[in-house]
Order: C-alpha cells, then structure tokens, then sequence
C-alpha cells in the first residue's frame, strides 16, 4: 500500500516539475518550508534542517518550475520586498506549523498583511498545515478558524493539512499546484 502511494506521488512530482509555474513559499520559520522543498524535489525528509535566519529568500528551479522560498516574520524592514518576490506568480504558498499554536496568531497576522498588498490581488493562495503528524496539531477546520481563512473574499484560498515527514497529503497538495499553472498565469 505504501509503495503504491509512493508510486502515485512520484507520479506527482513529475508532473509537477514538467509543468511550468512560478510559485512563492512562505511563511514563518520552522513551519517546514525547506522540508517542504526537499520532499518534493527529491522525495527525501531531512530530519536536520538549518534554520534560515534573517531574510532569506532562495530560489529553487527545476524543469520549468521556479519557486521562491522564504521566511517572514521577525523583520518587519523587510515587508516591502514581499510584493516585489509575489508579483506575478501563479500562486502563493504559505506554510503554517499546524502543531505550534502559541505561533498562530503571529502567522494569522503575517499571513493577512501579505494578502492586503494591492499588487498581489487575486494571485490564488494555498495554506499549508504542516506537521499534521504531530498529536494536537489543528486541521483543516481549525486552521480555517485559527487563520481567520473565511474572511479572505477576494481571491480562491485552499487549505489543506499535510505533514512532509509522514508524505502525507503532498499528492493533494502538488495535484492543486499543478491544477493552477497554467489558467492564472498572467
Ligand atoms: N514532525 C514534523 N516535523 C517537521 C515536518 N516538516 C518539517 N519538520 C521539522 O520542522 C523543522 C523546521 O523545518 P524547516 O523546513 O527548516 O522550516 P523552515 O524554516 O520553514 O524552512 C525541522 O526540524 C523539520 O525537520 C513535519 O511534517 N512533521
Ligand atoms: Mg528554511
């Protein structure tokens, strides 16, 4: 059952990266974005990761996928610069620690102050849960609540849990990528 699993999300993952797209991933740190990264690029989980500290925007590129990767949070002098690295992507990705609630709120806020900048209206967001595998970690229902997801009006907005270390729920998550690189590129 696990091998077929890993087959279809290798099956995933392939497409993924034939598609072409340009992405962001954000979100605070420690929430498991190079995890994330990692996972899907290479199928591996590193259980060590350096934290990122500071701005640190990295730039992954394969095939015809370029995905801009960084930290927010903590340096509040760097906020102009998010619009300038959302502009014109097909999608935002933002990664939430489902398991670290005393950090939700400082996310929540992270999150909406990112989506109130008028240059990145109506680029579709996908909020990632992650780290579902840890006991007490919120849900879909919770994170929606938590986020405060439902009074985002003006936009598509998804949200699913995942964890990167169990794989879990990454074929959904690159099924709703793929799903939107093509029809909101601008
Ligand atoms: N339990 C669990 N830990 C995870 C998961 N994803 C990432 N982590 C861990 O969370 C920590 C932060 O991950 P990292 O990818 O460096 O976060 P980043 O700062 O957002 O890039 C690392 O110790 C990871 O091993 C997950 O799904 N479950
Ligand atoms: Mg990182």
């Amino acid at each position: 059952m696990l091998a077929l699993l890993n087959r279809i999300l290798d099956w995933f993952k392939s497409l993924f990266w034939k598609e072409e797209m340009e992405l962001t991933l954000v979100g605070l740190q420690y929430s498991g974005k190079t995890t994330f990264v990692n996972v899907i690029a290479s199928g591996q989980f590193c259980e060590d990761m350096i934290p990122t500290v500071g701005f640190n925007m990295r730039k992954v590129t394969k095939g015809n996928v370029t995905i801009k990767v960084w930290d927010i949070g903590g340096q509040p002098r760097f906020r102009s610069m998010w619009e300038r690295y959302c502009r014109g992507v097909n999608a935002i990705v933002y990664m939430v620690d489902a398991a670290d609630l005393d950090k939700m709120e400082a996310s929540r806020n992270e999150l909406h102050s990112l989506l109130d900048k008028p240059q990145l209206a109506g680029i579709p967001v996908l909020v990632l849960g992650n780290k579902r595998d840890i006991p007490g970690a919120l849900e879909e229902t919770g994170l929606i609540e938590r986020m405060n997801l439902s009074s985002i009006q003006d936009r598509e907005i998804c949200c699913y849990s995942i964890s990167c270390k169990e794989k879990d729920n990454i074929d959904i998550t690159l099924q709703w990528l793929i799903a939107h690189s093509k029809s909101q590129s601008r």
